[in-house]
Formats: C-alpha cells, sequence, structure tokens
C-alpha cells in the first residue's frame, strides 16, 4: 500500500472511528507479516487501526467476531481477578460495528494499552518465565471456553499434512530457478515422512482447546514500569487449536540465538537454560490442570512449529510471494532455510529435549 493511497483510504477510515484524519497522527505499527498496522493519536485518545489482509483473511468478520468474543471472557474473568493480564478489546464504530468496510477493505480498531513495549528476542531466563507464564495464564483463561463457538479463521492452519500437500502443489506448479534455488529444502522436508507421520499419529490423541495460534515472543505487551508482560496481542488466529502449538510456537522465537529471517545459520544455537526456564513457566501457568498427554505433546510441539513454518515459508517462496510480507526476492527462503535449521538442532539433542520438557518440574511461582 502506498503512502499516498493509504491517506486517502485513512481519510474515510477515521470518521468511521469518529475521528478526522486531520486531528489525527499517524504512524505504522509492529512488525507483523500479514496485516498492516497504524497507531493513531489524537489530542484527547490513542488506538490502534488495522486493515486486515483478506488474502489471508478471506472471512475477516470472522477475525473481528472471535476476537470480541475472546476478550469478552477475558474480561469477565479479569473484573473477577481470575485473569491478570489486560484483556485487549476491538473498539466500536460510530455506529456500534467491530469494523468497518472502506472500498472493499476490512479494517477495526483496538484499544491501546499504554506504557508498553515489544520484545523481539528474549533477554534472560526471568524474562522467559513470565513470558512462558503469560501464554499460559491466556489460554488457561480460555480452558472454559467452548472451542466450538470461534469460526475457523484459516482452514487447516496448523495441519501439517495440509501445509505438505500445499508445499507439493508449490513444487509442481514452481518455476525452474525458485525449484533449484529451493531443491535442498524440498528434499529435506520429504526426507522427514516419518516425523510428519508421528505428529498426524499425536495429534489425533490431542484435546482441542482454544489456541492462540501466534505466540511468538513479538506478541505480548510488557510494561515500561515493571518490565513484565501486560498483554497478549495479535488475537487473529485464536481459534480452536493444539496447546503443543503455541508451546512450540513460543520456544522457536525465545530459545533460537538469531532471529526467524536470518541468514547467519552458522551462529544459531539452541539456549537450552530459556527452554527450562519456558518450560518450567508454562506448566506452572495451568496450575496442574495439564493432562499428561498435553504435557508430552509438547515435546512434538517444539520441533514441529518450525518445521511447519519453514513448510509454508518455503511454499510461499515457490509461489512467488505471495502471502509473507517480504523486504527481498529470497526473505521466505532464508527464513524457510533458517526455520529448517532450527527443527534439525532440536532433532540433534532429541534426548536432552526430552529430558527438559517432560522432567522440568513446574516453577512454584505465579507472575502477576
Ligand atoms: C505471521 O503476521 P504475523 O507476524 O502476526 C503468520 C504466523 C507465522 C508468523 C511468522 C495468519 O504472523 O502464522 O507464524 O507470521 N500469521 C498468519 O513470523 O499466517
Ligand atoms: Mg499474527
Amino acid at each position: 500500500m502506498t503512502q499516498s493511497i493509504t491517506n486517502e483510504i485513512l481519510a474515510l477510515v477515521l470518521p468511521k472511528f469518529g475521528y478526522s484524519i486531520d486531528d489525527c497522527q499517524i504512524s505504522l505499527l509492529g512488525n507483523g507479516l500479514i496485516n498492516n498496522t497504524y497507531l493513531v493519536k489524537t489530542t484527547d485518545k490513542t488506538f490502534v487501526l488495522q486493515c486486515l489482509n483478506q488474502q489471508v483473511f478471506t472471512s475477516p468478520l470472522n477475525v473481528t467476531n472471535n476476537a470480541d468474543q475472546i476478550s469478552s471472557h477475558l474480561q469477565v474473568k479479569s473484573d473477577n481477578n481470575r485473569y491478570a493480564l489486560t484483556p485487549v478489546c476491538q473498539l466500536r464504530t460510530t455506529d456500534n460495528k467491530n469494523h468497518v468496510v472502506v472500498q472493499g477493505q476490512y479494517w477495526r480498531s483496538l484499544h491501546y494499552i499504554p506504557n508498553c513495549y515489544t520484545v523481539e528476542s528474549i533477554a534472560n531466563v526471568e524474562q522467559a518465565s513470565t513470558v512462558a507464564n503469560a501464554f499460559a495464564q491466556f489460554t488457561a483463561a480460555l480452558s472454559d471456553f467452548n472451542s466450538e463457538s470461534l469460526a475457523e479463521i484459516i482452514t487447516q492452519f496448523h495441519d501439517l499434512s495440509m501445509r505438505i500437500v500445499q508445499l507439493n502443489q508449490a513444487i509442481d506448479n514452481a518455476s525452474k530457478p525458485l525449484l533449484i534455488a529451493a531443491q535442498a529444502s524440498i528434499q529435506f522436508i520429504q526426507s522427514q515422512q516419518n516425523f510428519i507421520d508421528n505428529i498426524v499419529k499425536t495429534t489425533k490423541s490431542l484435546p482441542l482447546r482454544v489456541t492462540h495460534n501466534d505466540t511468538k515472543i513479538n506478541n505480548l505487551l510488557f510494561s515500561t514500569e515493571t518490565n513484565k508482560p501486560v498483554a497478549v496481542i495479535d488475537l487473529d488466529t485464536c481459534m480452536a487449536g493444539y496447546l503443543m502449538h503455541d508451546f512450540g510456537d513460543m520456544v522457536r522465537t525465545c530459545c533460537a540465538s538469531i532471529a526467524e529471517d536470518s541468514a547467519d545459520l552458522d551462529n544459531m544455537s539452541i539456549d537450552w537454560n530459556m527452554l527450562t526456564a519456558l518450560t518450567s513457566a508454562y506448566v506452572a501457568g495451568f496450575n496442574g490442570s495439564l493432562s499428561e498427554i498435553e504435557r508430552t505433546s509438547l515435546l512434538c510441539g517444539i520441533k514441529l512449529m518450525p518445521f511447519m513454518l519453514s513448510t509454508r515459508f518455503l511454499t510461499d517462496f515457490l509461489n512467488g510471494d505471495r502471502y509473507f510480507k517480504t523486504t527481498y526476492a529470497r526473505h521466505n527462503l532464508v527464513r524457510a532455510e533458517n526455520q529448517l535449521q532450527l527443527y534439525k538442532l532440536f532433532c540433534q539433542q532429541e534426548s536432552l529435549l526430552t529430558d527438559i520438557v517432560l522432567s522440568t518440574p513446574a516453577l512454584n511461582a505465579t507472575y502477576k
């Protein structure tokens, strides 16, 4: 979206939320790979404005309606002192809707929590404990929410078999140069059929619950005052899912020594102390309510999430970068190789991984 188009459209969108563009200072917000997100400041209010990506979210109303349901549930818990984080709510338009459609594009506005910051990489094990506890609290607070009342935002979003089918379709349709560039990664993914079969088997035995499905560390807000997590943000993909997905996504962004789009693979390592801290605090956040089957599944989630994301990045690379935002030609390939390397590193240390994830006791503390 170019700046001129943005301003023109924003001038039409803002009045629907009760503001004129002339009274607003607007800046880009966040590093999301999908939506366009802005911070809007007026003299008396600051809020978040977001244009939903309709190529990805083909039913944008499902996104805003799910978000309303989730935040209402969390707000009730928060009002009763049963949820220590701040629920992020969607604001209403002047005609009391949770979205507005302008020139065919869906926009929504979100409550802005002041005095907060986000982080792209974890600082230390103390911070890891607070991160894991926050994500666990979020999911635990939704454990009495009927996941069937939420729409399936993206069909089979975290279904590995479906992601492999999509990769195979992309391979069939890709140009020769892209196939050559991606060859090593394609071959490696195709060599992991036992792992894929094992995931399919594990998934069949797991209970469905409401999951966030994008538990990257940068989807947490931290307080500038306490430096502790204040809110879980980006509820776009909240829907029925499996706990191992949320745990694995958190681990992949907290335990790798380099960012998910770094090409510096020789310097990628896993911080095992961080994994221990994450596991301990995550399990503690469920206050003894995790079944053995879900606890054991966390192990699968750690390998699954980088592997599946690698498959998704590679598919998008072969499809000509139609899904994830990219800033250079091989960006998605670099991301795919990065996540595959992370998967390999976890696989190389299978017994250490198992030991940490299955034997680390729950942390005896809560973070408020
Ligand atoms: C996308 O846009 P963002 O950064 O919230 C993606 C996630 C990926 C993530 C990788 C709807 O999330 O699944 O894990 O990029 N979201 C969607 O950084 O596909
Ligand atoms: Mg997201």
